[in-house]
């Protein structure tokens, strides 16, 4: 049996993933449009008393910063209007031009948002508005995750909000601009204790680099990357696309890994460690595994990101 992009996704099957991520969104997800809004405010604020987030530079704003002014002029209730319409995905001019975000200037927006509802310039949550039980469940759990798991949920609710079509006459979507990668005397080589195969250790450092069109040709022609929660994505010009959007500013710190033996010429290898996002910075370190699959080649032919389950998850290094 030669491997498929299927059959690659069960390699390392002992590996736990975060459970509590995909039944909270599930959960968020049932809730009423004023009861999500609220929840968001409640859990960030919360949150925001012990990390800070650091919004994208001007150039990743400008997209939104229409839409944002125009928000800014509303009355208070034509503002709560919109931010329930984001909620509920309703059709609207609005919606359709959040839906043509990526995903950073998406949470750039929200931030804005954000700041204004703070100091009064945009409608806030009322005062003393009463989550229902449902909701207030859901921001229990949120409470009770891990920082890493709790960005994580924040930012699909983010993410899944506004109006995606793929109508003409729609906003074409707009891209993140191409960061420069960092310049060779500044980079850093990783060392992943139990790990000394090139292609990992070269990948990692060149998506530490943001050099993305590196990091894809370490990829097999038909290789895949499956992120986090999200089925694989299949092929160089898609990966690099996506790391393009998601990717820039990661820090990935990996810090051990186990090689397995090979299988029909493949190189099964799982790492484990932290990744940070520019967001956080070192505030929230994501407790993460990647589980390779590299081919005869020794090109990447699949490759998981997942989101681990708790700290101990990351000793979870044992051969089948
Ligand atoms: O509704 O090797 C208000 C891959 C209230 C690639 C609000 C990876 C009202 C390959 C507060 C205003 C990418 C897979 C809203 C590695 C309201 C690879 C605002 C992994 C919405 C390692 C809310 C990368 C706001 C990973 C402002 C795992 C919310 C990256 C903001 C993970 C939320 C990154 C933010 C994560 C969340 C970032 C900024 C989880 C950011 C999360």
């Amino acid at each position: 049996m030669t491997f498929t992009t299927e059959s690659a996704r069960s390699i390392f099957p002992d590996t736990k993933v975060s459970a509590v991520v995909p039944k909270t969104i599930e959960q968020f997800d049932k809730l009423k449009a004023e009861d999500q809004l609220a929840l968001i405010w409640f859990a960030f604020t919360e949150m925001g008393k012990t990390i800070t987030i650091a919004a994208p530079g001007a150039a990743n704003m400008m997209f939104a910063q229409s839409t944002l002014d125009q928000i800014k002029q509303m009355s208070p209730a034509e503002q709560t209007q919109v931010m329930c319409d984001l909620t509920n995905h309703a059709d609207t001019p609005i919606c359709r031009t959040y839906g043509s975000f990526t995903m950073n200037i998406k949470l750039g927006f929200w931030n804005q948002l954000g700041e204004w509802m703070e100091k009064g310039l945009v409608a806030p949550i009322p005062q003393g508005y009463q989550l229902s039980s449902q909701a207030n469940a859901v921001l229990k759990s949120i409470k009770n995750a891990e920082p890493g798991q709790q960005i994580t949920i924040l930012r699909s609710t983010v993410v899944n909000m506004g109006f995606d079509s793929q109508d003409l006459d729609s906003p074409k979507k707009v891209a993140d601009p191409v960061v420069i990668p960092t310049e060779m005397a500044n980079r850093t080589q990783i060392q992943i204790e139990g790990v000394t195969h090139p292609t990992v250790l070269s990948y990692i450092d060149n998506m530490n680099a943001n050099d993305f069109e590196v990091a894809v040709d370490l990829f097999a022609p038909n290789g895949a990357l499956q992120p986090p929660f999200q089925k694989p994505i299949l092929g160089r010009d898609l990966i690099l696309a996506y790391m393009r959007e998601e990717c820039q500013g990661l820090k990935l710190m990996p810090e051990q890994g186990v090689v397995e033996s090979v299988e029909e010429g493949y190189t099964p290898i799982k790492v484990t460690g932290k990744v940070q996002t520019p967001w956080f910075g070192s505030s929230v370190g994501m407790n993460i595994a990647w589980r390779f699959l590299l081919d005869p080649e020794g090109k990447i032919f699949f490759v998981a990101i997942d989101l681990l389950a708790s700290p101990r998850e990351l000793l979870t290094l044992v051969r089948r």
